[in-house]
């Protein structure tokens, strides 16, 4: 029997007018919440027998609120595992609405975001990385966004954890079975040959999973795009030119972007984070001067770094472009380099050899700007379809984890390096076991629970 949660309800669909609208149940009673207020077309209450459609009326006292297909679920066939009731109604937001009132009348609490989620993975539904897939899938409006939704919601970055942890976990019970009974006394004299290479395929396959991370953030939350070049470069006009609006202040006055922008837009069907840079320049302003180390940030970060030189730079833009240029390869030597000439509609052009391989765009005629946005899609999809048929992390959350886990590794091989204790040695392949289960999640950890879920959107 599985343990039953407070009922709660929500509306699983935006609340705009629209043909359905769907709201959902779920939790202790809720059958007997829902049959509350409604009604057979002949006045009876009707039967919640499950999975079966049933067209029913929405009593609002007296009155018929709207006609309805309902669908009950029972414990534990059901997305959250408990009971649960879906409720098909007209998706005019007033209807929408007041059916969630008599729900709450009747006896549920309004859920929480991602509440329902979160139950069906404590009832053991779905992992953490399916929840997260769940979330992946709801707010894909590209296809990058779904590969990564559907390969966490598939489980399959999950069996790889699930892998990597029993390969531990083994290699620990090993070690354990000596603490338990043993004939020697320290490591000196303990036989570790099956156990050390089985980790060492643990630590080349984590590092290949850690090392997914910069695709599989491409794949979730978009490619991110910095401009950076000299001040009146025209960095915020292409900002803008991708956006389609005046997002940032464009002017003739040097140092006029003094904080970055950032904003989320479509490129060719492609999901992108453009970020607008505060021009590097040596600065006395307050504001610029920390504008200008977020820009620094920023670089460190991106995924791409276009870097913007006018048609006929000055020398100090000259300088200034290869400066920057220097510092990317210094500061991330992952971001590929874009670079850009802009304002291609003005005369004279420079013929500095510096520039010979810059691509021309102006922002005035759009010239080059289709093969400019062609550059960064398919960098998109470049980094996207090293990832396509493996499993990969997309988040945060899954790298520091893995991070975590190969500290402990390391940590590991120094102490088998100095005859440590075999206690010392299985503590840190019980910290392995448990990094690298945090991916898929501990039961117990509230805290990253709530952190996950509390992004999701009420009525998942
Ligand atoms: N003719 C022309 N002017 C441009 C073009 N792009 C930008 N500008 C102008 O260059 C100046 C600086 O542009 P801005 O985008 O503010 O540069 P930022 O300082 O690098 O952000 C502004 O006066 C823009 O109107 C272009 O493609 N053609
Ligand atoms: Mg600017």
């Amino acid at each position: 029997v599985i343990a039953a949660f407070e009922p709660i309800a929500a509306i699983a669909t935006p609340l705009q007018p629209s043909a359905v609208a769907m709201l959902r149940l779920s939790g202790l009673d809720v059958h007997a919440i829902a049959i509350k207020f409604l009604e057979r077309r002949n006045g009876q209450k009707p039967c919640p027998t499950p999975n079966k459609m049933q067209y029913l009326n929405v009593k609002q006292g007296d009155l018929v609120l709207d006609d309805v297909v309902v669908c009950f679920y029972k414990n534990p066939r059901s997305f959250t595992g408990e009971d649960a009731v879906e409720i098909f109604c007209h998706g005019g937001p007033y209807i929408v609405q007041a059916i969630l009132q008599l729900a709450i009348q009747s006896g549920c609490r309004e859920a929480q975001p991602g509440e329902f989620t979160k139950r069906a993975m404590l009832h053991g539904k779905m992992d953490l990385t399916a929840a997260e897939g769940v979330k992946d899938l709801i707010e894909a409006t590209t296809h990058q966004q779904w590969i990564s939704g559907r390969q966490l919601y598939s489980g399959r970055l999950k069996l790889l954890i699930e892998s990597l942890r029993t390969e531990v976990v083994e290699s620990m019970a090993y070690l354990e079975a000596m603490i338990d009974f043993p004939d020697e006394g320290d490591t000196a004299h303990v036989n570790l040959s099956h156990v050390i290479p089985r980790l060492e395929k643990v630590r080349s396959t984590i590092q290949k999973l850690a090392s997914s991370f910069q695709s599989g953030k491409v794949a979730s939350q978009g490619l991110l795009v910095a401009f950076a070049g000299p001040p009146n470069a025209g960095k915020s006009s292409l900002f803008n030119s991708l956006l389609g609006h005046d997002r940032a202040i464009v002017s003739a006055i040097p140092g006029t972007t003094r904080d970055y922008l950032e904003e989320r837009c479509h490129i060719n069907g492609r999901l992108v984070r453009l970020v607008d840079l505060a021009g590097i320049r040596h600065s006395n302003d307050e504001i610029e001067k920390l504008g200008i180390e977020r820009s620094q940030k920023l670089i460190q970060e991106a995924d791409v770094i276009v870097l913007l030189c006018p048609t006929n730079p000055s020398d100090d833009d000259l300088k200034t472009c290869r400066m920057i240029e220097a510092e990317i390869l210094q500061e991330n030597a992952k971001a590929h380099i874009l670079k850009v000439l802009t304002k291609s509609d003005l005369t004279p052009h420079s013929t500095d050899s510096y520039l010979d391989r810059f691509m021309n765009i102006s922002v005035v005629t759009e010239a080059g700007m289709g093969p400019f946005k062609a550059s960064l899609s398919q960098y998109v999809d470049q980094l996207v379809s090293k990832v396509k048929d493996i499993p990969f992390i997309t988040s945060q959350r899954h790298f520091s984890a893995l991070q975590e886990s190969l500290n402990h590794l390391a940590n590991f091989s120094s102490l088998v390096e100095q005859k440590g204790d075999v206690e010392l040695l299985a503590f840190e392949l019980q910290m392995v076991a448990k990094s690298v289960q945090s991916v898929i999640g501990e039961l117990s950890s509230e805290d990253i629970l709530d952190k996950v879920f509390s992004t999701f959107c009420i009525g998942k």
